[in-house]
């Protein structure tokens, strides 16, 4: 009997996107998972952009050109910018020239929450949910298919700030703030959503010795070339916006989703009913865990609190030597 999982990725690449794809990659390598069909957010930059990205790197990876990739589903009414500063316009750095060109089509793409619907409904129970993006695409599947989201085997989601600033505002994490909306309807679909959130995930610095250690038997593969330039211009980045402690190095966020899956002990997870506002002045975008010790009526999540980042990246990097 086969139980390797059965993975959609819902991304916005993105640099530490890329990473986990990488990572996810990997371990389909090693036959250990399978991508049923990746969907693109709007987020860290447009729409356009983040579905050329993703096309270009499963070129690269050499992911088959008959999954699915679904096209992001416009989010109206934005308050936040892209992190396309952190990024870079094509949202690999500028090294899109240096990759195959994008072999899907954005004109005649399927949108992501197509994809997901057909997918959940086709396999229900069956199917993970990574999402490392904006959740406006599970939310828009979700509005358009009410109780959807309840046929994926589970959702996992890289997003939230709960004992540590915001990332994009004071309070609010990007993938959360971007979309508050989006994100409180996903929170409300279901009650085992798992959440990793930057309390653990700035703790992910991955730095170009480990980008070294793991290119270093194939240095001139087109992969290896891209990781080590990825992780040249994303480090930079990072230090000038300061998310590394002043390490050399940057966060790869997103690459949390994947350990939670395949090295579960490096995590240790909290119960409890994560709640975003929508409304403040100051906090829109925040996400909140009620801390104090009074009966609760509900839960909805499991939300990562601590982390055994050595080990992650120790795991993160021996796989990423399969690809
Ligand atoms: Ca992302």
């Amino acid at each position: 009997m086969n139980k390797k999982p059965k993975i959609i990725l819902d991304t916005d690449p993105g640099g530490d996107d890329i990473f986990a794809l990488l990572w996810l990659q990997s371990l389909v390598r090693q036959n250990l998972a399978e991508i049923v069909a990746i969907t693109t957010a709007q987020g860290n930059v447009e729409a356009e952009v983040t579905f050329a990205c993703a096309s270009q790197v499963m070129g690269l990876l050499g992911l088959e050109s008959s999954i699915p990739l679904g096209k992001g589903v416009i989010c109206q009414q934005l308050e936040i910018g892209d992190a396309a500063y952190i990024h870079g316009n094509d949202g690999m750095g500028g090294l899109s020239g240096t990759l195959p060109k994008s072999q899907h089509n954005f004109e005649i793409a399927p949108a992501a929450d197509e994809v997901i619907i057909e997918q959940l409904s086709a396999s229900p129970g069956q199917i993970t949910i990574i999402a490392i993006a904006p959740l406006t695409n599970l939310a828009a599947a979700e509005e358009k298919c009410p109780g959807i989201l309840k046929l994926a085997k589970e959702i996992i989601i890289m997003g939230g700030a709960f004992q540590v600033p915001g990332n994009v505002t004071a309070n609010a994490e990007f993938n959360i703030g971007f979309n508050p909306e989006a994100a409180e309807i996903v929170f409300q679909s279901r009650t085992d959503i798992v959440v990793l959130p930057l309390d653990i995930t700035n703790k992910l610095i991955f730095t170009p010795e480990m980008a070294v250690e793991l290119t270093k038997e194939q240095q001139n593969h087109s992969i290896s070339k891209f990781v080590m330039a990825l992780t040249e211009f994303m480090t930079k980045t990072s230090l000038v916006y300061r998310q590394t402690e002043g390490k050399n190095g940057f966060l790869i966020h997103d690459a949390a989703t994947i350990a939670y899956l395949f090295y579960p002990e490096t995590l240790l997870l909290q119960r409890g009913n994560v709640e975003i506002e929508l409304n403040g002045k100051l906090t829109k975008g925040q996400t909140f865990l009620d801390h104090r010790h009074f009966p609760k009526s509900q839960s909805n999540s499991w939300v990562a609190l601590e982390v055994d980042n050595y080990n992650l990246l120790a795991c993160f990097i021996e796989d990423l030597k399969h690809l």
